[in-house]
């Protein structure tokens, strides 16, 4: 997710900086690839009561009112705490609002977002995941969070069939231990089980090969930020301050740079600090113009793990993006599809993890995000083949041609985008060190083709087949 500072969203005016603590609780919540098959009630664990009290087979509205206890010996910080309530969607395309009616811990204290299963089953595809931003605070051992009263319900306000979903338990008219809903502590599993998987989702047949469709590519072969060709080719370099981030970075031009590989130009996004706000310097290059919708996008990019030099540890992020403007706080013709790599964590996750994100859309303040997710917390330093396709009835993430995510028809563009690259500082919380670390994102090439649901192996051939026509640059896509 990327994120909003102001009233536009985070990385172009900076989103991040009014929704950071809440939008960052909100968002972290993915992680399915952290989802074991056993349950688990750890020495140190977290239990999690259930009662409903809509318990007809089809309602309204879903309300799983919570209670979390803290069973362990040591104090818990809520905002490590993340409670997830599975079930099954209505249609692939139903898109869910989260609320929250009352709450011991206040109701501005929690957030809720929605998460799609990678290996659904029959009984659930989705989850609502419940967060807690830092105002929480902690639980002491021994104690619960008290009466969470929570609910969600179709945007559409349709009603939902609750009877097919993992979590519902209509007898539980009053509080009781439910192991059909998850709790996770820093990202491990602390209570109940989470739906098994039954093996990955078919990814979708290819349309049309492309044939004279328009299409963007650019195999970032400059010689410097300066390079009057960036801009002719219809690039940013970003230099204007704002979000997303660390508050009081900057975000430096020079620091794009790029370097030949074997004859191959790489695009580097160097992201630098000394700790301070004053000292931190962010990347970002971005289209002028939004004009790309419907289609499919590609990127071979090279997330790290480690920083090229000085101490480790930042909450990093390095993404692939496609963004519009925030028009209005929940305006629906907000459009945001994101590649967003962490690796050393943030968000609430304590190491690495990559993130899909579609998105309906979103309110800074008080945060609310309306959007689908889908997560592998595990490493992905080095180079990665980037694609996702958008048509008509759904958005398809593939990393390295494998499928990673697909995210539903409501959280489709309205109107076209901007594309983007950049690499930020969440906080300065990973590493408090003073002492100067630098960090690289490399980018080879992008790839757009309007209107056609490419495969990764039709993106591979066609930026092979650029390559042999040794052209680095090409944009057909209509649009100014
Ligand atoms: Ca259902
Ligand atoms: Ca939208
Ligand atoms: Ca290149």
């Amino acid at each position: 997710m990327n994120t909003p500072a102001e009233s536009t969203r985070r990385r172009r005016t900076g989103l991040r900086a009014a929704l950071a603590s809440a939008a960052a609780v909100a968002l972290a919540a993915t992680g399915l690839a952290a989802l074991p098959s056993s349950a688990v009630a750890a020495a140190d664990g977290l239990v999690v009561q259930y009662r409903t009290s809509a318990s007809g087979a089809s309602a309204d509205q879903s309300e799983p009112w919570l209670k979390v206890r803290n069973a362990g010996s040591t104090s818990v910080p809520l905002s490590s705490v993340k409670v997830r309530y599975y079930f099954k969607a209505d249609s692939a395309s139903a898109a869910y609002r989260f609320a929250c009616s009352w709450a011991v811990k206040g109701c501005a204290n929690i957030t809720g977002t929605f998460g799609t299963l990678a290996n659904p089953t029959a009984t659930a595809d989705r989850y609502l995941e419940i967060g807690f931003t830092p105002g929480a605070g902690s639980l002491a051992p021994g104690a619960d969070t008290g009466d969470m009263q929570l609910r969600f319900h179709q945007a559409s306000w349709a009603s939902l069939n609750q009877s097919d979903d993992y979590s519902f338990g209509p007898q539980q008219s009053a509080y009781g231990d439910w192991s059909k809903v998850t709790a996770h502590l820093n990202g491990a599993t602390a209570w109940g089980q989470a739906p098994g998987g039954n093996g990955p989702t078919d990814p979708p047949d290819p349309t049309d090969p492309p044939g004279e469709a328009p299409t963007l590519f650019d195999d970032f072969n400059y010689s410097s930020h300066t390079d009057p060709r960036i801009n002719a080719n219809g690039w940013s370099v970003r230099s204007n301050s704002g979000g997303p981030g660390v508050p009081g970075a900057t975000w430096a031009p020079e620091n794009v740079t790029f370097v030949s590989q074997s004859g191959n130009s790489v695009m580097n996004l160097e992201t630098s600090t000394a700790g301070t706000g004053a000292s931190t310097r962010h990347t970002e290059i971005l289209t002028r113009s939004m004009k790309f919708k419907n289609g499919t996008y590609a990127s071979r990019v090279k997330f790290s793990d480690a920083p090229r030099s000085g101490p480790d540890g930042d909450r990093i992020v390095q993404t692939f993006f496609t963004i519009n403007d925030l028009k209005a706080p929940m305006a629906d013709d907000y459009a945001e599809y994101d590649f967003e790599y962490l690796p050393n964590g943030g968000w609430g996750e304590p190491a690495n993890i990559l993130y899909t994100t579609s998105w309906e859309t979103y309110r800074p303040d008080p945060w609310e995000a309306v959007n689908q997710h889908t997560s592998d917390a595990r490493s992905y330093a080095g180079w990665h083949d980037l694609v996702v396709t958008i048509d008509d009835n759904q958005i398809t993430y593939y990393v390295d041609g494998q499928h990673f995510g697909t995210h539903g028809t409501a959280y489709l563009p309205e109107r076209p985008m901007s594309i983007n690259f950049n690499q930020w500082l969440i906080d300065l919380e990973g590493q408090p060190s003073t002492t100067p670390r630098a960090y690289d994102q490399q980018v080879d090439y992008v790839l757009h083709v309007k209107d056609q649901v490419l495969t990764p192996a039709q993106v591979n051939a066609m930026v092979g087949s650029y390559r042999s026509a040794g052209k680095t640059f090409e944009d057909t896509v209509p649009g100014s």
